[in-house]
C-alpha cells in the first residue's frame, strides 16, 4: 500500500498533470482588477476537483473511524477450517477494522444510542476476509428482505430528517413495537453497550451462526466473538448526552489518541463450535440471528488476538473509502441459510457501486488484496490497471490465462461447502424462528440490578419520546413477554397501566451476558483529572502522577487557564488543559489536590465545581487530598460520602495528612479498574 501514498514535502505544487504551478492564490485576471479568465486552467481544474470531492456516505454506519493492525493466532484451527491465516500459531495477518455508529449521518455524534459497527478486513495470504459484526450478538430482524423497512424506520423521519443520531422516535418504534423478532435486540440497544466508554471497550460478534470447512470438505458451524483486552464498559446516559456535545468525536478520538500514544487496542477472537450433527440441538435454530448460542452451552474457545497499531493518514482515502462485504471469504470459511446473512451478501457488493462509483473500488489501496489478482474483469469508471492481452476464458491466445484453479481444488481454492440443498419455492418464515421473546428474557434475566435500572430508564426516555400513544403501548404489551416488572417500570414511566403479565416467561440466565462480568483488568488509558489553581501544591500531584502513569492510566492537570501555575510549596505546576475546554465527562476520574488558595479559587469557579459533581453523579471515582474536600463539598456531595468511613465503598477517596499521596493513587487506581459506581448515596445513576 506504501508506494500508493502521496509525499509531498519536497515537491513544487502542479496541476493534475504534473505542470508546476507559479501562484494558486490569484486567479488569472484581466488586469489588476478585471474578470477572470476561462483560460486558467489551474483555476479552473482546482474548482472542479472540490466541487466532486463528496462522495454519497454510507446508507447505514455512515459515522466511523478506522485504524491498521494486526491479527495472530494462538494456535492452530486447522482441525476445522483450511483458513490460513487460522492454520498457524503466531502467524501474523495484516487488517484494517472500522469501528461505526449506525443511524446517525457522517457529521453525527459519536456517544449515540446506538448499536456499533466493529468490521474486520484481514488481508490474508489467499485472499480478504471481511468479518463485518456489531458489537451485539444479534439483530433487530430475521430476514434481509425487511433491511428497507427497518433502516427506513430508524433513520431520520423523511419529512424533516430528524433525530439526528437517535432512535427515540416514533417511526422506530412504531416498526419493533409491530416486528417483535427485534424484542431481543431491543433488549441490548436499551442496555449499556449502546454507549460504550470507548471502541477499545465493547465486544466484537460476527453475528451469524457461519461455517469452518476443513480441506476435506467437513463443515463445522461457528460464531465469531471479539473479547477487548481493556474489559467491557460504558458511559451513562447522562454522561453519554452531555459528552455528544462537549466532545462529538469522543469515540474516534479516544481510538485515534490511544494508538498515537502507543497504547494499542487489543481484542481476542473467541469462537464458539457447533458441529454439523449438533444443527438441532438446541431451543433455537442456529440460523436465526436474532438468536445467541448462550456460552455456558457452547463455551468460546479463545483462539487469537487483534492488535490496532497504525493510524489511517487519510481519513477519506482509508476509513471512507474501506469497503466491507460478508460475502469476501477465504478458502476454509463460508456460509450457512441464514435469510439474514445470505441477503447481506447480494447487499454490500452493490452499495459499494454506487457509493464508491463503479466496479474497481477493490482496486483502491485500502481494500486491494495482498494476494495476486487475475481476471477477466475489465474497464469500468475507475480503471486502474492495464491488462494486456486476452479478456475471455477459455483462451489459447493468452496461453490458457488465467487459468482454473482445478476442480479438484487444493490448498488456498475456495470450493464452496457442499451442502444439499432441497426444498419448495416459498416466501415464509420458518416455525423454528417464531419464538421472539425466550432470549430476550434470557438477556434481562441476565443483568445486574444496576443494569437493569439502565434498561428500564432507558425504554423510559425512548418510549417517553415517542408521540404516539398507541406505539407506546403496544411496546410496552410487548416487554410484558420479557418480564412483568421490565413492562410495569416502563409502563409507570410513560404514564399507562401495568400490562397484564404473561404466563410462562422463561426464567433462565447466562451470566456471561452481564458486563458486570466482563470487566478486563487495569486502568490502562483511563483519564485521570487533577483539578489545580494558582496555589496548588506541586509535590503531591507529581507523586500520584507518576504512580497512576505507571500503573498506565492518563493523568492531566486542568486548571481555571492555561500555562504555569505558581505552586504553593516547591516547584511550579504546569497545566495540561484549561478548565472551560474540558468536562467530566471526558474523563473517568477527578482528584482535588489541597491547598486553601486553589480550592477557594476553584470553589468559585462553576466549571470546576461542576466537574466534580458531574462526576459524582456519573458513578466515577472522586479523590481528594487534604482541603481539597472543600471542592467536594462546594459540589454538594453528601457529608456522609466527603467525611463518613463508607466513602471508599462509594469510591470517594480522602487523602487526610496521614496518607501519602502514593496510598491515595493506589487507591484511585483500584476504584478506576471499577470503572464505575451505581450505587451512591443521594443518587442514582
Ligand atoms: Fe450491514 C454496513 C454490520 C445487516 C446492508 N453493516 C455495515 C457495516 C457494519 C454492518 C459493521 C459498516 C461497514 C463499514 O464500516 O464500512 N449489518 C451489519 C450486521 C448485520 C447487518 C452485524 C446483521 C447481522 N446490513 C445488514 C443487512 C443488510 C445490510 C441485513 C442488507 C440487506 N450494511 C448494509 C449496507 C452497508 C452496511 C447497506 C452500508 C455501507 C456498506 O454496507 O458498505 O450494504
Amino acid at each position: 500500500m506504501a508506494r500508493f501514498r502521496a509525499a509531498p514535502e519536497h515537491d513544487a505544487l502542479t496541476t493534475d498533470q504534473g505542470v508546476r504551478v507559479d501562484d494558486t492564490d490569484n486567479a488569472l485576471h484581466a488586469g489588476e482588477r478585471g474578470p477572470t479568465l476561462l483560460e486558467d486552467f489551474h483555476n479552473r481544474e482546482k474548482i472542479t476537483h472540490f466541487d466532486h470531492e463528496r462522495i454519497p456516505e454510507r446508507v447505514v454506519h455512515a459515522r466511523g473511524a478506522g485504524a491498521y493492525g494486526y491479527f495472530e493466532p494462538y494456535l492452530s484451527l486447522s482441525e476445522f477450517t483450511c483458513a490460513d491465516f487460522l492454520a498457524e500459531e503466531g502467524r501474523r495477518t495484516p487488517v484494517f477494522v472500522r469501528f461505526s455508529t449506525v443511524q446517525g449521518p457522517r457529521g453525527s455524534a459519536d456517544t449515540v444510542r446506538d448499536v456499533r459497527g466493529f468490521a474486520t478486513k484481514f488481508y490474508t495470504r489467499e485472499g480478504n476476509y471481511d468479518l463485518v459484526g456489531n458489537n451485539m450478538p444479534v439483530f433487530f430482524i430475521q430476514d434481509a428482505i425487511k433491511f428497507p423497512d427497518f433502516v427506513h424506520a430508524v433513520k431520520m423521519e423523511p419529512q424533516n430528517e430528524m433525530p439526528t443520531g437517535a432512535s427515540a422516535h416514533d417511526t422506530f418504534w412504531d416498526f419493533c413495537s409491530l416486528q417483535p423478532e427485534s424484542t431481543h435486540m431491543l433488549m441490548w440497544l436499551m442496555s449499556d453497550r449502546a454507549i460504550p466508554r470507548s471502541f477499545r471497550m465493547m465486544q466484537g460478534f460476527g453475528v451469524h451462526t457461519f461455517r469452518f470447512v476443513t480441506a476435506d470438505g467437513r463443515g463445522t458451524f461457528v460464531k465469531f466473538h471479539w473479547k477487548p483486552r481493556l474489559g467491557v464498559h460504558s458511559l451513562v446516559w447522562d454522561e453519554a448526552q452531555i459528552a455528544a456535545g462537549r466532545d462529538p468525536d469522543f469515540n474516534r478520538r479516544d481510538l485515534w489518541e490511544s494508538i498515537e500514544a502507543g497504547s494499542y487496542p487489543e481484542w481476542e477472537l473467541g469462537v464458539q463450535l457447533v458441529p454439523e450433527e449438533d444443527e438441532f440441538a438446541f431451543d433455537f435454530d442456529l440460523l436465526d440471528a436474532t438468536k445467541i448460542i448462550p456460552e455456558e452451552q457452547v463455551p468460546v474457545r479463545p483462539v487469537g488476538r487483534l492488535v490496532l497499531n497504525r493510524n489511517p493518514q487519510n481519513f477519506f482515502a482509508e476509513t471512507e473509502q474501506v469497503a466491507f462485504h460478508t460475502a469476501n471469504v477465504v478458502p476454509g470459511i463460508d456460509f450457512t441459510n441464514d435469510p439474514l446473512l445470505q441477503g447481506r451478501n447480494f447487499s454490500y457488493l452493490d452499495t459499494q457501486l454506487i457509493r464508491l462509483g463503479g466496479p474497481n473500488f477493490s482496486q483502491l489501496p485500502v481494500n486491494r488484496p495482498l494476494a495476486d489478482v487475475h481476471h477477466n474483469h475489465r474497464d469500468g469508471f475507475g480503471q486502474q490497471v492495464i491488462h494486456p492481452g486476452t479478456n475471455y476464458f477459455p483462451n489459447s491466445l493468452g496461453g490458457g490465462c488465467p487459468a482454473h484453479a482445478g476442480s479438484g481444488g487444493g490448498p488456498g481454492v475456495f470450493r464452496h461447502y457442499a451442502q444439499r440443498v432441497d426444498g419448495e419455492k416459498i416466501r415464509v418464515r420458518s416455525a423454528s424462528f417464531q419464538d421472539h421473546y425466550s432470549q430476550a428474557a434470557l438477556f434481562w434475566n441476565s443483568m445486574s440490578d444496576w443494569e437493569r435500572r439502565h434498561i428500564v430508564e432507558a425504554f423510559r426516555f425512548e418510549l417517553g419520546k415517542v408521540t404516539s400513544a398507541t406505539v407506546r403501548e403496544r411496546m410496552t404489551g410487548n416487554l410484558a413477554h420479557v418480564n412483568a416488572e421490565l413492562a410495569a417500570a416502563v409502563a409507570e414511566g410513560l404514564g399507562l397501566p401495568a400490562p397484564a403479565p404473561v404466563e410462562g416467561v422463561p426464567s433462565a440466565a447466562s451470566p456471561a451476558l452481564s458486563q458486570g462480568n466482563l470487566t478486563g483488568e487495569g486502568i490502562d488509558t483511563r483519564k485521570v483529572a487533577v483539578l489545580a489553581a494558582d496555589g496548588t501544591d506541586a509535590g503531591p500531584v507529581a507523586a500520584v502522577r507518576d504512580r497512576l502513569t505507571g500503573r498506565g492510566a492518563i493523568v492531566e492537570v486542568l486548571a481555571p487557564r492555561d500555562g504555569t501555575l505558581h505552586g504553593a510549596g516547591e516547584g511550579l505546576l504546569d497545566a495540561d488543559r484549561a478548565l472551560p475546554t474540558m468536562a467530566s465527562v471526558l474523563y473517568d476520574a477527578v482528584l482535588v489536590p489541597g491547598s486553601a488558595e486553589a480550592v477557594a479559587t476553584l470553589s468559585a469557579d462553576p466549571a470546576a465545581v461542576r466537574f466534580v459533581e458531574e462526576a459524582y453523579r456519573h458513578g466515577k471515582p472522586v479523590a481528594a487530598i487534604g482541603e481539597g474536600t472543600r471542592l467536594l463539598t462546594a459540589a454538594r456531595l453528601p457529608e456522609e460520602v466527603v467525611l463518613g468511613p463508607s466513602a471508599p465503598d462509594h469510591g470517594v477517596l480522602i487523602a487526610d495528612g496521614s496518607a501519602s499521596a502514593e496510598e491515595l493513587a493506589d487507591a484511585l487506581a483500584d476504584a478506576l479498574a471499577r470503572h464505575r459506581f451505581p450505587y451512591r448515596p443521594g443518587l442514582l445513576n
